[in-house]
């Protein structure tokens, strides 16, 4: 294995000094609109969470149902046009499992889009989010330079049954200023859309001077909001439901409902799932008033 990935660093130094040629080329490419841009983009997350499918899905129109581990990383160019201006996409494929760590640390710099990856029908992979974010600002160790980066986060396999809300990803998002996208590369659905969006904000970014565009955040609800209503939805009874005790008093019951209720009154809230889990709450609450 040690030999393996030896081997492999000497591979990654090669397409590096390509990486480096290809940035100097880009910031040419800012004076002459006839000169491809070339631009780098990079896979993360978790090991299955579905990368490579996802990046075959956009390049190749096919899908793979055999996982084949991504041994350190894959690379590839697509290209594209965006505004009749040719873009070349020089695409990293990193592995997400721990052991490839020492191979994919080297291709963190320059990166200028990334698409995050989370397995909606693994709810581990999207608690894993938050690592992958500091495997990146830890790894290019320039504030500035991540604050550029374009970030595409995707939940994958939509066509399977899901641990994690939209709600959910598109909060997480939205509260580091990504983009947020759902997918199924077994479908197709949201893959196009989401390798759109990523290099419409990286040309973007790159006319711009290297400064990325602010995302409109529209959310209008909270975490709180969120939290409340998958614990209506998930609890194992109704206690659980209303965030108390067995044997909690008619007083505990009202207070934790009328806490809740002003939380998730379909006519306040605009959180996804606000109506289901109110009615929840109402059925809560009416069976424990029954019991105290
Ligand atoms: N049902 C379903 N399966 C998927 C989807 N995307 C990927 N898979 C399956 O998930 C497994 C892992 O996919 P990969 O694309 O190899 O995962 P990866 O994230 O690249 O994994 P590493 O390279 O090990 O980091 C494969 O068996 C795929 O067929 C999807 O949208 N739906
Ligand atoms: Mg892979």
């Amino acid at each position: 294995m040690h030999e393996d990935l030896t081997h492999l660093k000497y591979l990654l130094i090669e397409i590096e000094s390509d990486i480096t040629a290809c940035n100097i080329m880009s910031a040419n490419a800012k004076l002459n609109d006839k000169v491809p841009l070339r631009i780098k983009i990079i896979s993360m997350g978790n090991a299955e969470v579905g990368k490579s499918c996802i990046i075959k899905r956009y390049c190749e129109k096919r899908f793979v149902n055999k996982y084949l581990t991504t041994i350190g990383i894959d690379y590839g160019v697509t290209k594209v046009t965006l505004q009749e201006r040719d873009i070349k996409v020089n695409i990293f494929d990193m592995a997400g499992h721990p052991l490839f760590y020492e191979v994919r640390n080297e291709f963190y710099k320059d990166t200028q889009g990334a698409i995050l990856v989370y397995d909606i029908s693994d709810r581990g992979s999207f608690t894993s989010l938050d690592r992958w974010l500091e495997e990146l600002n830890s790894e290019i160790n320039n504030k500035t330079e991540v604050d550029s980066i374009v970030v595409c986060v995707c939940g994958n396999k939509t066509d399977l049954k899901r641990q994690v809300d939209e709600s959910e990803g598109q909060l997480w998002a939205d509260s580091h200023g990504f983009h947020f996208f759902e997918t199924s590369a077994l479908t197709g659905e949201g893959v196009n859309e989401l390798f759109q969006v990523l290099f419409e904000g990286v040309v973007r970014t790159c006319e711009n001077g290297g400064k990325r565009e602010p995302i409109a955040i529209q959310l209008g609800y909270t975490k709180e909001q969120i939290e409340a209503i998958q614990r209506l939805k998930n609890a194992k009874n109704d206690y659980e439901r209303l965030g108390l005790y067995p044997g909690a008093s008619k007083d505990d019951v009202n207070k934790a409902y009328r806490k809740l209720a002003v939380l998730l009154h379909p006519d306040k809230s605009i959180a996804p799932g606000s109506e289901d889990a109110f009615k929840l709450l109402v059925t809560a609450r009416t069976a424990l008033l029954k019991r105290c």
